[in-house]
């Protein structure tokens, strides 16, 4: 430690590109550049190492929900560390924060809910639905339903199973994905579409995808059906309202287990407790993970409803299943102190009642700028589609990597948000203030002008 704290600046930098792979980059363009170091954070503003302030649009990566700077969970983590830094709840054993942390989500979670399976990751915790959905049909009786359905352009984590039930094609070239297994229906993304339908005309045809899969399948063969209520990582695609109801009405039909991944959606992204209350469904399972500790430690899990653990328990027999960490105490000490400020702050609340309203609004307003074919957002999750024209639509060529202009005209101007292609997506910290809220619509105005000025030559 005391040899790392002499580096800085340019040191750093080379540090990192002698020994350092990062995560879903490309290392070659990496090394022939320099990774921006960030050194500390406050509030919603990251800092890096040469001192510059960044709004932090994203929230980490859509983790950081109660902000930077909470030494109420910094306390509850050491606190906990000093006491018991580490048991397992293998072997028939817990420990309190385990146990008050399961005691509380079943609080805050939809009434079919009253009781949580522990992991490390989202990923670990799609990887334990995939487990669990299975040792749930053996259990009853039929293992051929085995088939788990999820959708196309989805992100469930990177796993090996996590990234077989997401839907990007980039990921499933790599290694030999998906799993058997493992099958996937169309999105609801409908300003992705040709638009000759209406709105709810499309929810209606994409959620019908699901049932023709069903069919073609045999209900028989279905496990269960994944999807965020929201697709994130895949550009922030907001169904139609018609689509849930009716992916609802389709897994009750045929008996089939709902899954909603809570994982950006979970703990109040939407201004409500969960992406399914928002929603008006009944999941099976919900995993969930970033927003339960607001990334202060890493923590995952899956909400499991009654239907699930009522057999799990009625009918016995080990499940071979489980993480080192699944409930780490510092984890679940930090998540407790991290919903308690939720609470405490009525933070959920105020992205349904106030800043949500707020950004929406001057969000909804950067549709009148030339390159912006489509705004959305719902709760503090929206995305910007950038276009070349409007009318007729026509999107930019690919190649040409306008969203990844504009995604760095934005950083370099003081605001971190994602490009997923030409589309520029947006989570900030559920504490962003109106005054920070109108810093990052004036900022993007500025960097959607600059963006055009580049294309333009
Ligand atoms: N489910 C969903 C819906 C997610 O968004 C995971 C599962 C996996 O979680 P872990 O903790 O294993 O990463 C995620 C993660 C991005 C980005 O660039 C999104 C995620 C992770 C990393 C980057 O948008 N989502």
């Amino acid at each position: 430690m005391a040899a790392l704290e002499k580096h800085s600046g340019s040191d750093l930098q080379e540090l990192d590109k002698d020994h350092h792979l990062h995560p879903f980059t490309d290392h070659k363009a990496l090394h022939e550049k320099k990774s921006r170091i960030i050194t500390r954070a406050d509030g919603v503003y990251i800092y890096d190492e040469e001192g510059k302030k960044i709004l932090d649009g994203m929230s980490g990566l859509w983790c950081v929900n109660a902000g930077y700077g909470r030494d109420e969970i910094v306390d509850a983590a050491a606190e906990q560390m000093r006491e018991l830094p580490y048991y397992n709840n293998f072997f028939q054993c817990a420990h309190p924060p385990s146990i008050e942390l399961a005691a509380m989500l079943k609080e805050v979670s939809p009434p079919q809910f009253n009781r949580v399976f522990f992991a490390g990751s989202g990923s670990e915790s799609n990887d334990t639905i995939v487990r669990m959905v299975r040792r749930y049909w053996d259990l009853l009786g039929q293992p051929e339903r085995h088939t788990i359905i999820s959708r196309e352009n989805a992100y469930h984590g990177s796993t090996v199973a996590a990234a077989s039930l997401g839907g990007m094609k980039p990921m499933h070239q790599q290694g030999g994905l998906p799993i058997p297994g493992i099958v996937h229906v169309d999105q609801p993304y409908w300003f992705g579409s040709d638009r000759s339908l209406s709105p709810d005309e499309f929810g209606l045809l994409a959620a019908r995808s699901l049932e023709d899969k069903i069919n073609e399948l045999g209900a028989d063969k279905v496990a269960a059906f994944i999807a965020e209520p929201v697709q994130g990582a895949g550009g922030v695609i907001i169904p139609p309202d018609s689509y849930w109801p009716e992916v609802q009405r389709i897994c009750n039909e045929h008996g089939i287990l709902l899954i909603s991944d809570e994982v950006i959606t979970g703990f109040g992204r939407l201004g409500e407790w969960f992406g399914a209350d928002y929603f008006g469904i009944k999941p099976d399972l919900m995993p969930f993970a970033k927003g339960v500790t607001s990334g202060y430690l890493p923590l995952g899990g899956v909400m499991i409803s009654d239907r699930i653990a009522d057999v799990l328990i009625d009918k016995g027999g080990e499940f071979y299943h489980g993480y080192t960490y699944s409930g780490h105490p510092a984890a679940c000490a930090v998540a407790i102190a991290n919903l308690q400020i939720l609470q405490r702050e009525n933070l959920v609340e105020r992205i349904k009642n106030d800043i949500g309203p707020y950004l929406q609004e001057g969000w909804r307003e950067l549709g009148d700028h030339p390159l912006v074919g489509e705004t959305r957002m719902l709760g503090l999750m929206g995305a910007l589609e950038l276009v070349k024209s409007k009318e007729p639509l026509q999107r930019f060529d690919e190649k040409q990597g306008v969203g990844t202009i504009c995604r760095d005209f934005l950083v370099n101007n003081g605001l971190v948000m994602r490009a997923v292609g030409d589309t520029i997506v947006a989570a900030p910290p559920f504490v962003l203030s109106h005054k920070e809220a109108d810093e990052m619509i004036d900022i993007t105005r500025r960097c959607l002008d600059l963006t055009q000025e580049a294309i333009n030559g």
